[in-house]
């Protein structure tokens, strides 16, 4: 039990509570080009905001607002006056089409949009009956820069119940139609008091920053929500590579780094020249972390990775593990406030060792928005996350792949990323995917995507180089039957591989 108090508004939490604790002359937010505002100064933005949407703009507490754009402190400012007016965040990707964000809007019923002033096209093409759009960070008349001016009165936070609805997140979804997740107020202080507060242990004086878009529940929770709840700061940029990664957190002193293993890895080659000395923590979520990339960063920054798996379902991070603690090649224990187990098919625990299904429970479960697939996510009580996973006997849950990404050949059970970890430790090899291909004898053959570093040769001495390489680190099985080879990978705009476009050329 996290103890909050049946009213309760996770906006006036964020900034008023922390201002109340530590004060209005903190540093809050910035990025590249304007100022650090500090959290007198956001709070002022974000009342005036909420002013301008209660007011002019005619929002009331419980109508959905759609958020768009990339990450800036405008975007962040744009949520938290939703929260404090007791409206419902709709948060969609700055990289959603219009068709897609046609879907989201008709699924969530959304009639106001706050959007940013650079990702206005696609929302106009999108034609939502109904949607009234206010762009923000432009100069027009209706701009909301001129809608919310800062220095009126304070806003009085709409006193929400815990379990009011604060965020309908969408998931990202790696396949299908987009699901719309709901999480009340209490759930977004539940994710800053278990996994920030009790494993990433954030202080006043760190500057966060990453690149997961405000739009995915772990760019949100990573880069507004826990730093605002710890007292510090963030900068907030969109992903422009590992260069300017890089040259970021030299630049602004980063300490708590929010990103994905492709970005781990993409920075690895760029790290010399480059000041990480300010780097305290740096967390890995979004897709499975092969111990290979989790090595590779110690050696080279001497910091361990805090890896963790999340779902937008239970709204952020649930397995992980940090410092001493981490164990390379697995995702950690339950954060303190969740439970997990190994389960069977029909949701009997497997012993310690089996493979089956991830089951979580917590303070953060799963509410689709009217979707009938909420029976497949929740059965008895457990969240169902689609990942295989195996408990080990130390109480480690070791990821083996998702469910649906286990490759049978020749009777054997073959996890992808066990394979795409062995790749990935050869020192040519950039990224990998793999999975499973149809073939009469063997039922599946597996077949290895892979990206190489630059400057290596796709021909087919790396090919034998490659298999040659994996059959010492994995049994033969597994090894790749083919080596298919790409510039990139196909992701979803979070950044999660796309093996179904693998396995389907079409
Ligand atoms: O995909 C994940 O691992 C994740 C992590 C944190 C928050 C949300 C998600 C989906």
């Amino acid at each position: 039990d996290l103890g909050y108090p049946d009213r309760l508004n996770c906006g006036a939490e964020l900034l008023d509570g922390t201002i109340a604790r530590l004060g209005a002359d903190r540093p809050a937010v910035r990025d590249a080009s304007g100022p650090v505002w500090t959290y007198g100064q956001l709070r002022a933005q974000v009342d005036a905001i909420a002013h301008a949407l209660t007011g002019p703009l005619g929002v009331v507490p419980g109508n959905r607002v759609l958020l768009r754009g990339p990450t800036t402190p405008w975007l962040a400012a744009c949520w938290l006056a939703v929260m404090k007016a007791g409206a419902v965040a709709v948060t969609v990707l700055a990289a959603q089409r219009p068709k897609e964000l046609a879907t989201i809007a008709g699924i969530a019923q959304v009639r106001h949009a706050l959007c940013d002033v650079r990702s206005v096209d696609d929302l106009v093409k999108a034609e939502i009956p109904g949607l009234r759009i206010t762009t923000f960070g432009g100069d027009g008349p209706g701009d909301l820069r001129q809608l919310a001016r800062p220095g009126g009165a304070p806003y009085p936070a709409v006193e929400t119940s815990a379990d009011d609805v604060a965020l309908i997140a969408f998931t990202s979804g790696t396949t299908g139609r987009p699901k719309g997740c709901m999480h009340f107020h209490r759930d977004v202080l539940a994710i800053a008091d278990t996994f920030s507060a009790q494993v990433l242990r954030p202080e006043p004086d760190d500057v966060f920053a990453g690149s997961p878009p405000l739009g995915f529940t772990f760019g949100l929770g990573g880069l507004v929500i826990f730093p605002l709840r710890a007292g510090a700061s963030a900068f907030l940029a969109d992903w422009g590579g590992p260069e300017r990664l890089l040259g970021d957190i030299a630049a602004h002193r980063i300490s708590v780094l929010f990103t994905a293993p492709t970005a781990y890895r993409a920075m690895l080659p760029k790290l010399s020249g480059h000041d990480v000395s300010s780097l305290r923590r740096c967390v890995s979520a979004g897709e499975n972390l092969p111990a290979a990339t989790w090595q590779a960063w110690y050696e080279a920054t001497g910091l361990r990775i805090i890896n963790g798996i999340g779902a937008t379902e239970l709204l952020h991070i649930f397995l992980s593990a940090a410092d001493g603690a981490a164990r390379p090649g697995t995702t950690g224990v339950p954060v303190p406030g969740f439970r997990a187990r190994v389960v069977g098919a029909d949701g009997t625990p497997l012993p310690d060792g089996e493979p089956g299904l991830l089951a979580v429970q917590g303070p953060t479960g799963c509410r689709y928005l009217a979707d009938p697939r909420q029976t497949d996510y929740v059965r008895d009580g457990w969240n169902l996350t689609g990942d295989t996973y195996v408990r080990e006997p130390d109480g480690y849950f070791r990821y083996v792949a998702r469910a649906d990404d286990m490759i049978i050949s020749a009777g054997y059970n073959i996890a992808g990323p066990e394979v795409e970890d062995a790749l990935l430790r050869h020192p040519d090899v950039s990224e990998a995917a793999v999975v499973g291909r149809a073939d009469e004898d063997r039922g599946q053959v597996v077949v290895a995507h892979v990206v190489l570093r630059p400057g290596v040769c796709p021909g087919e001495d790396t090919v034998a180089a490659l298999r040659a390489f994996t059959k010492t680190r994995i049994a033969p099985y597994k090894c790749p039957r083919e080596i298919v080879f790409h510039t990139s990978l196909p992701r979803t705009p979070t950044g999660k591989l796309q093996r179904f476009r693998l396995r389907d050329p079409l």
